[in-house]
C-alpha cells in the first residue's frame, strides 16, 4: 500500500544553503539536551539537513536556563519564544524553554525548504514571540471512526471505538509542531456514545500515551466532555451544576483523570447547543456551568473552554425578532466577569456559522472582563469541503484585523485574542481542523494550505496571505517558480471566486440542507434553523437594523451605525444586515440584482480559470498532486455552474429584471 504523504515536513534535496557553514554548528541554549522535546528538535533538524542537504550539524548544548512555569496565557507565549543569531560557522538557538527550541528549529528548516538563504534571512538576529498562548486544534473526530463535517477520509486517532497509535500519530504531531500548533482537542463537541467513556478506564492507558507523544512536540492535549456525563455514565440522575451530588461526582472523577492522563490540559465543553444537554436544562446559567468544571480542574492547572454556539435550533421562520445571529451576544454578555479565570469562551468568527462572509461575532469586542478564544473552521463545512478549493488564510487576516472599538488602543480581534487587549489570563485561536486518514491528509493536496497556514498564522499573525502561501507551495508542491506563482495565484484569488459563485453580499446559508454541499436557495428557507434571506418578488435580505432584530447594534459605535445604515454598510455584508429591493444601488454603482448575475458568471468563469491554470501545471507537478486536485476542480466545476446557474435562475424568476448583458439564464 502506498504511504501517507509527508507534506510540508517531507524533506526532499535542496539546491541552496549547501555551502553553508552554520549550519553544520548548531548551538542550543534555553534547556537541557535531555529533555524529551529537545531531544526531537534534534533529530528533526539532523534529519531535515540531512534529507535536504546532506549536511549533519554538530550540535551542541548551550546554558539550559530556568523553565518558566506556565499560570497564565503570556507565560506560554514567553516559553515558546526563541531566538536565532547567525554567526560565521554556526547557528545559535535561544529558546525560552525546549518548545522555544523546536520552534526554532522547524523555522531553519523552513528556510532551507523553502530554498531561502541562511545567511540572508539570520543576518540579523531573528526573534519571535507567538502572536497566542493557545493555537489550537479541534477535531470533531467520533469514536467510531467517523468524523463530523471531515471530508479527508476516516479519524486516524480511532477505529470501531478504539484509540489507535502508531507512526501516524507522531508524524501528525510532527506536523502540526512545526507550524505551531501547541494544542490539540481530540474528540467532537458533540459528545456521545463511546466518546463519553473517555473519562472511564476503558481508554485512560491510550490517551495517556498519546499525551507522552504529543508532549515531546510541545502538544497539550484537550478532550470534549460529555455535560451530562453525571446522568450518562454515573448514574445520577442530574447534571445540575449547583448540585452537590453532582459537584461531588465531578470531583471523583477529575482526579481519577488527571492522575492517569497526566499531559491533559483541560476540556473544551459544548453544551445547551443543538441538542446537547447543559445548565439551561436545570434553570442555571452557562456560567454556573463552565465555573462548577473550572474550579474543580484548577488543582491540576487545567483549563474549561466553553462554547459560545448557543442558541434556539427550534425557530418558528414566520417569527421575524427572534435572531440566530443574536444568541450568542445576548446568552453570554450578562454574565461577563462571572466566568472563573480559568474559563476560556471560545467564539466562533462570525454570530451564525463559518459561513463564506460572515460580519464579526459581536461578542469579540462586546465581552471585556472574560477570557476569550476564537474559533475558525478550516474543515470547509460551507466554504467547499476540500472539493473546492478555498483558501481561508485571507478570510482570517480580515477577521484577525476587525477593529472592535472595544479600547482605544489594542482593539482589533487579534489583540483580543493574543490577551493583549484586556490582559486576559487566557486566551488563543482554533481552529475545526481538515484533516482525516486520507493518504494526503486533508483530501485536496491544496487543503493542506489551510491547515498549514492556520498554524502559521496563529503563530505569526503579521505574516501575510502571500507569504504562507509561497511558504506552503513551495515546502509541499514545488520549487518551480513558475509554477509556485500560478499556484499561489489560483490560492489566493480562491475564496473571493468561491463567494462570487455561491452566497450573494453575506446572506449566506443557500446551501442543500443538512450536508452543507452545493447548491439550494431555499433549502434552509421556512425551516427551524434560523437561517433565512426572506427573499421575495421585490427584494432580499435580512433586517438586521433597529427597525428590524436589532442586531446591528450589538456593535460598539461606529461599527453599530455603519451596519445599521445601508448606505454605509459595506457591499459584501449588505444583505445580512439589511431587507433590500433588489434595484438597490451598491457602492459598487451596480444593483443588487445585477451584482448577483455579475457575480455568478464570473465566479464561474474565473473557477474554469483556476482549473485551467491547474491543467497547464501537468509535466511540472508530481503526478500524484497533480491528478488529486485535477480530479477536485472537475468537481468544483460541476459545482460552480450548478451554483451560478440556480441562483441566477433563482432571482430571474423572483425578480423579472432580466440581465443587462442578456446572459443565459434559465
Ligand atoms: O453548524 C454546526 C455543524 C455541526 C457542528 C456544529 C458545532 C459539531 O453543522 O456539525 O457540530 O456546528 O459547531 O457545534
Amino acid at each position: 500500500m502506498k504511504d501517507y504523504a509527508k507534506l510540508w515536513v517531507g524533506y526532499t534535496p535542496k539546491k541552496n544553503n549547501r555551502d553553508c557553514s552554520a549550519l553544520s554548528r548548531i548551538v542550543m541554549n534555553g534547556a537541557s539536551e535531555n529533555d524529551r522535546i529537545v531531544k526531537n528538535a534534534v533529530s528533526e533538524l539532523k534529519d531535515g539537513l540531512k534529507a535536504m542537504l546532506d549536511i549533519v550539524p554538530d550540535v551542541t548544548f548551550g546554558m539550559a536556563g530556568t523553565d518558566i512555569k506556565v499560570t497564565k496565557g503570556a507565560d506560554i507565549q514567553d516559553r515558546e519564544e526563541y531566538s536565532i543569531t547567525l554567526n560565521t560557522d554556526s547557528l545559535v538557538i535561544d529558546g525560552k524553554s525546549a518548545s522555544g527550541i523546536l520552534y526554532a528549529v522547524f523555522d531553519i528548516l523552513r528556510t532551507v525548504a523553502c530554498e531561502k538563504s541562511i545567511e540572508k534571512v539570520y543576518a540579523v538576529k531573528k526573534t519571535v514571540r507567538p502572536s497566542n498562548p493557545l493555537r489550537m486544534l479541534n477535531h470533531w473526530d467520533n469514536m467510531d471512526g467517523s468524523i463530523e463535517r471531515g471530508y479527508s477520509g476516516k479519524s486516524f486517532f480511532y477505529v470501531d471505538n478504539e484509540i489507535v497509535i502508531d507512526e501516524r500519530t507522531k508524524d501528525y504531531a510532527r506536523l502540526i509542531a512545526s507550524v505551531g500548533i501547541n494544542a490539540v482537542v481530540i474528540n467532537n463537541v458533540n459528545v456521545k456514545d463511546a466518546a463519553s467513556y473517555m473519562i472511564t478506564d476503558r481508554y485512560f492507558d491510550k490517551l495517556a500515551q498519546l499525551g507522552e507523544i504529543f508532549a515531546g512536540y510541545g502538544i497539550g492535549l484537550y478532550m470534549c466532555l460529555n455535560y451530562a456525563s453525571t446522568i450518562e455514565i454515573g448514574g445520577l440522575d442530574s447534571a445540575d451544576p449547583l448540585d452537590e451530588k453532582v459537584i461531588g461526582w465531578w470531583k471523583e472523577k477529575m482526579a481519577e483523570v488527571f492522575a492517569k492522563i497526566p499531559t491533559l490540559k483541560g476540556f473544551l465543553v459544548k453544551a445547551d447547543s443543538e441538542g446537547r444537554p447543559g445548565p439551561f436544562t436545570y434553570g442555571r446559567t452557562q456560567a454556573d456551568g463552565a465555573n462548577m468544571l473550572a474550579d474543580i480542574v484548577k488543582e491540576y492547572g487545567a483549563i474549561i473552554i466553553w462554547r459560545c454556539f448557543v442558541y434556539n435550533c427550534k425557530q418558528d421562520w414566520r417569527d421575524k425578532k427572534t435572531d440566530r445571529a443574536r444568541a450568542g451576544y445576548d446568552n453570554f454578555i450578562p454574565m461577563d466577569g462571572d466566568y472563573h479565570d480559568n474559563v476560556i469562551l471560545q467564539i466562533k468568527n462570525g454570530p451564525m456559522d463559518f459561513q463564506i462572509r460572515e460580519p464579526i461575532s459581536p461578542l469579540l469586542g462586546g465581552l471585556k472582563k472574560t477570557n476569550q478564544m476564537l474559533e475558525v473552521q478550516i474543515a470547509q463545512e460551507y466554504t467547499g469541503q476540500q472539493i473546492d478549493v478555498c483558501y481561508l488564510i485571507p478570510e482570517f487576516k480580515e477577521i484577525l484585523g476587525f477593529k472592535t472599538y472595544c479600547s482605544e488602543n489594542d482593539d482589533t480581534v487579534a489583540d483580543i485574542i493574543s490577551g493583549k487587549t484586556f490582559n486576559s489570563r487566557y486566551s488563543g485561536i482554533a481552529a475545526v481542523t481538515n484533516t482525516g486518514n486520507d493518504l494526503n491528509w486533508t483530501g485536496n493536496y491544496l487543503a493542506g494550505a489551510n491547515l498549514f497556514g492556520f498554524g502559521r498564522l496563529a503563530f505569526e499573525t503579521e505574516l501575510s496571505s502571500e507569504q504562507i502561501a509561497e511558504e506552503f507551495v513551495r515546502m509541499t508542491i514545488t520549487q518551480d517558480d513558475a509554477a509556485v506563482k500560478a499556484i499561489m495565484d489560483i490560492l489566493l484569488r480562491s475564496r473571493e471566486v468561491y463567494e462570487r459563485y455561491t452566497c450573494p453580499l453575506g446572506i449566506g446559508w443557500m446551501v442543500t440542507p443538512a450536508t452543507h454541499y452545493g447548491c439550494s436557495v431555499d433549502g434552509y428557507e421556512y425551516d427551524r434553523w434560523g437561517t433565512y434571506h426572506r427573499a421575495d418578488h421585490l427584494g432580499i435580505g435580512v433586517d438586521r437594523t433597529d427597525k428590524g432584530t436589532g442586531y446591528a447594534l450589538l456593535y460598539n459605535e461606529p461599527n453599530a451605525s455603519m451596519y445599521n445604515d445601508p448606505e454605509k454598510c459595506p457591499d459584501e455584508l449588505v444583505l445580512f444586515f439589511h431587507h433590500l429591493p433588489y434595484t438597490h444601488v451598491l457602492h459598487s454603482g451596480k444593483t443588487v440584482i445585477q451584482h448577483i448575475y455579475d457575480t455568478h458568471f464570473e465566479g464561474y468563469a474565473e473557477a474554469k480559470e483556476m482549473a485551467a491554470t491547474w491543467d497547464s501545471l501537468k509535466d511540472k507537478l508530481d503526478a500524484e498532486i497533480y491528478e488529486n486536485v485535477r480530479e477536485r476542480f472537475e468537481r468544483q466545476l460541476v459545482n460552480a455552474r450548478e451554483w451560478c446557474d440556480q441562483v441566477n435562475s433563482y432571482f430571474f424568476r423572483k425578480s423579472g429584471i432580466p440581465d443587462e448583458k442578456g446572459r443565459e439564464i434559465w
